[in-house]
């Protein structure tokens, strides 16, 4: 489609008025209501989103409760053929999708767009494998007499507690993955997007999945915690900081009742190693894209840039004049590439790190942003030490520091010893440098002589270790199997002469 076309899809839509009301057996429950302000200027009115209060909470549990005898038993196929369907949903109306990207999260049009395709991916990969690992199971190799099969089914009602920084991919890769596994689920957007995410759980009822499978509860940590806590839970997915991850660890693993997994993908001081031998154009360039983009609200995005000193000079005045051009502003300006930080929270923190680091660091660059919304300017600050960085810093802000040929190993140990393991990026032209790094770290998702964010579902299976999540990775081959629990059924196939249906599940 041409961008006139993309873009009136995106102004029609607009005009619509947007809500997130509480969905229980696809019926709106009532609640407080709280408009929701667009971090673009911070004056706009997206639309309205109704709370949902603790006893919506504990009813939207116990209706997936009950949904999940019917879901569970669906066929695996019939399953897939709705998450297809909800992808293709997701692409006719991807107007008001984007729309909502940017005007409730902030996001300017290639973010938009990489997001909405994203989302499609995530269903159709998890449907495609689902297809076969949730069909008839697996025959295992046994002894004559007796029929073996390995089967996986779904746990029963998963909670899923998304961010806001991809308040429509990470919500549906969440939702679709725990859908597709057979369980029931609740979903608790992020409290600064609801909006899209209530959208995408009318597109995936209208594709086909039962309104008693999934169920919508906006609402703050006040909410997401009823629902941990509540005793039905058989399973928590989760994508935050590490604090809330520890938080919901710690509700689970004090209940009664069954021992509950938690899947959680959080945060990480990322580092990127460039060597002498690395090309400086493609640096500037991957650092900018890998710190800057997306205002640096990915948890894969980078935060400390650890440059080889021989070369650090050059390098960091390159990467200097990259992020002066960048534009800052309205992301729905076409040529914006960087918009507003999420809310006026998130901007006072950012403010406040910047002001510190002002006074303690060397500034590098220190760009311009726009007074109205919720703007953070891109800053590059210089450290001593890798330790002067000691916590993620959530927003457009690069640290770098400057290490000498014959000390690679010491920021090495500064960077295991965050705790983090989340992406790392090594730039150099020595394979045996490269080798080295990657064996001696473990983080999730490495990245060599290329930028380090926007994994690609099914392609580069993203997620960390350490402080930075439990696993298995989003968009890889393992990650439906954690939503699933396994069975497996032995037949004496001698004794049960009435029983072929049974026993064709295990030829
Ligand atoms: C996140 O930011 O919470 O690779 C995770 C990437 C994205 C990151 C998603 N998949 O940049």
């Amino acid at each position: 489609a041409s961008l006139e076309a993309l873009l009136g899809e995106i102004g029609r839509s607009a005009r619509q008025p947007f809500k997130a009301e509480p969905l229980i057996d696809g019926k709106a429950a009532s609640g407080e209501v709280c408009r929701i302000v667009s971090p673009i200027d911070c004056a706009t009115g997206v639309g309205e989103v109704v709370e949902a209060a603790a006893e919506t909470a504990d009813r939207a549990m116990a209706a997936a409760q009950a949904g999940f005898v019917g879901w569970s038993r669906t066929a695996a196929e019939t399953r897939a053929k709705a998450l297809m369907r909800a992808a293709d949903l997701l692409e006719e109306r991807r107007g008001a999708l984007l729309h909502l990207l940017q005007a409730e999260a902030g996001k300017t049009l290639d973010d938009a767009m990489s997001e909405v395709r994203e989302a499609v991916d995530f269903c159709r990969y998890y449907a495609a494998q689902g297809r076969t690992l949730f069909g008839s199971g697996d025959a295992m190799p046994g002894p004559t007499g007796e029929s073996n099969v390995l089967r996986l089914r779904g746990r029963g009602v998963f909670v899923a507690i998304s961010p806001w920084n991809f308040p429509l991919a990470i919500f549906l890769g969440q939702v679709s993955a725990a859908l597709m596994a057979g369980n029931a689920v609740v979903a608790k957007p992020a409290e600064q997007t609801p909006l899209v995410a209530a959208l995408a759980v009318r597109l995936l009822h209208e594709a086909g999945v039962p309104q008693s499978a999934l169920h919508l509860v906006p609402g703050d940590g006040r909410v997401g915690a009823r629902l941990v806590e509540h005793r039905d839970v058989a399973g928590v997915v989760f994508t935050g900081s590490t604090e809330v991850a520890r938080l919901i660890n710690r509700t689970l693993a004090m209940k009664d009742g069954p021992i509950v997994p938690l899947i959680a993908e959080t945060g990480g001081i990322n580092a990127m190693i460039v060597d002498a031998t690395a090309l400086p154009e493609q640096v500037a360039d991957d650092v900018v894209m890998s710190a800057f983009r997306s205002a640096g609200q990915r948890c894969s995005a980078l935060r400390l840039l650890c440059v080889q000193e021989d070369v650090a000079d050059r390098m960091i005045e390159m990467i200097a004049g990259n992020a002066q051009e960048l534009k800052i502003g309205d992301p729905r300006e076409i040529d914006a590439h960087v918009g507003p930080v999420i809310d006026r929270d998130a901007k006072e923190k950012l403010d406040a790190h910047v002001s510190a680091m002002k006074q303690s660091a060397k500034v590098h660059h220190a760009g311009d942003a726009p007074a109205a919304g919720t703007y953070v300017a891109p800053h590059i600050f210089e450290l001593n030490r890798p330790h002067d960085l000691a916590e993620e810093v959530f927003g457009p802000v690069l640290h770098v520091v400057r290490y000498k040929a014959d000390k690679l190993e010491d920021v090495l140990e500064s960077i295991e010893g965050t705790g983090y393991g989340l992406t790392l990026g090594v730039h150099s032209r020595i394979d045996a440098t490269v080798e080295h790094v990657i064996e001696r770290l473990s983080v999730g998702n490495v990245y060599v002589n290329r930028n380090m964010i926007g994994a690609v579902v099914g392609v580069q299976p993203f997620g960390g270790h350490g402080l930075s999540g439990t696993g298995p990775k989003a968009g890889g081959p393992h990650y439906l199997l954690r939503f699933a629990t396994e069975q497996t059924v032995t037949i004496n196939t001698a004794a049960a002469g009435g029983n072929a249906n049974l026993i064709a599940m295990g030829e």
